[in-house]
């Protein structure tokens, strides 16, 4: 029989939406025994947070997120506040016995993750950080692939993502929607918010990271303050390049900036092998490139495959073979598996824990940019 979930929000931004959009969708398509139902959204504007109820189909609005927490008729917080409150909600949501989903990255830190991991740890409660390009089918089927021995030895990992709405001086830092570029509510800049995505993918197909040297740039050293309109030195790391040794022997070359003009949100990756290599650009998020060096060497050469078919990775859930899919997918693909965990068990990957392992590689980025030197990751 399907069992409903209830889903308290906390927060309405755009990733609020993103997932609000994944909740509502993921029954319609994927048999996983539940039925996520949007009970309430929680945020200390409740006009904003009304519309957005209303707009997605959230039953009820709380002011505050303890109220959601405290409610008996909640089973899931989701957490898509900006990142300096995921400790503070996470660690109340476990204590009260909630299951929780939480934005990436995981908090600031690690230092303020690990209590986040202990927490929900503790209380048993089953958790999740939204990772969402591992859930791209492309991209899972590199992780199919390489699992199958199709790459061999692995001799490179190498992943960009760039953007460019930051290169205005005028943007401010802090308040809704420039957030992101003030520190103490991000916990970092590009690292956090974007190499982030690109470390969790690499560690998951790639395995862990063992040592790493990272270069570091703030471009525009002061804005204000969208609140108080106040002139304050920016904490970000507008860029970062970092070199990578990975526990597997292979070497790693990660970008991500906000200053590339053009780039909206340029994520791509590549993995050379011993056997092979595959390339995926999330802007073609449904292709796959793939050099497969077993082909006799006068047909050999790198084909490119539409993961578009019934028995390519979550796609046997959606349309007919051939039809694409998008960004949204990801999320719903999330989900499907966070409930797929529940049914079975067998949690969803990442975990808190899982994600504690990113975050530990970005504050190492953070140390390493700002000291030059290679760091340790134990
Ligand atoms: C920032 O612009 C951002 O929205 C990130 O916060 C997301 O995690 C990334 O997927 C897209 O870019």
């Amino acid at each position: 029989m399907t069992k409903t979930l209830n889903v308290g929000m906390v927060g309405y931004g755009f990733m609020a939406r993103a997932h609000s959009n994944a909740w509502s969708k993921v029954s319609n398509f994927f048999d996983t025994g539940y039925r996520p139902v949007l009970k309430a959204v929680a945020a200390r504007n409740t006009g904003k947070a009304m519309e957005f109820a209303d707009r997605w189909g959230y039953e009820s609005v709380e002011s505050d997120w303890r109220r959601l927490i405290e409610r008996p008729d909640i089973d899931v917080i989701d957490i898509c506040t900006p990142n300096d409150s995921h400790a503070e909600i996470a660690i109340a949501a476990a204590a009260a016995g909630k299951m929780i989903t939480c934005e990436k990255p995981l908090a600031r830190t690690a230092a303020e993750g690990l209590p986040m991991v202990e927490a929900v740890e503790r209380a048993g409660v089953a958790n999740m950080v939204w990772y969402n390009y591992r859930r791209i089918p492309a991209v899972m089927l590199i992780k199919t692939m390489i699992e199958r021995g199709m790459l061999g030895r692995v001799y490179h990992y190498r992943a960009k993502f760039l953007q460019d709405w930051t290169i205005s001086p005028d943007v401010p830092q802090g308040g809704p929607g420039t957030w992101r570029l003030d520190v103490d509510a991000a916990g970092s800049g590009v690292t956090g918010d974007l190499l982030a995505h690109c470390l969790d993918t690499a560690i998951w197909l790639n395995g862990s990271i063992a040592s790493l040297t990272a270069m570091t740039e703030t471009f525009v050293k002061e804005r204000k303050d969208a609140l108080t309109g106040a002139t304050k030195k920016v904490g970000i790391d507008d860029a970062a390049a970092v070199l990578t040794r990975f526990e597997n022997g292979s070497l790693g070359t990660f970008e991500s900036t906000r200053y590339a003009r053009g780039h909206k949100a340029a994520y791509t990756l590549e993995i050379n092998g011993e056997k092979g290599s595959f390339a995926w650009d999330l802007h073609d998020l449904n292709r796959l490139s793939w050099f497969d060096h077993r082909t006799p060497g006068e047909l050999r050469g790198w084909s490119s495959i539409l993961v578009t078919d019934g028995d390519h990775p979550y796609l046997g859930k959606w349309w007919v073979p051939g039809l694409i899919i998008g960004y949204e997918h990801s999320f719903v693909h999330q989900v499907a598996d966070f409930l797929e965990g529940l049914a079975t068990g067998k949690p969803a990957a990442p975990t808190f824990r899982d994600a504690l392992e990113t975050a530990k590689v970005c504050d190492a980025i953070i140390a390493s940019g700002e000291t030059g030197q290679w760091v340790e990751l134990g």
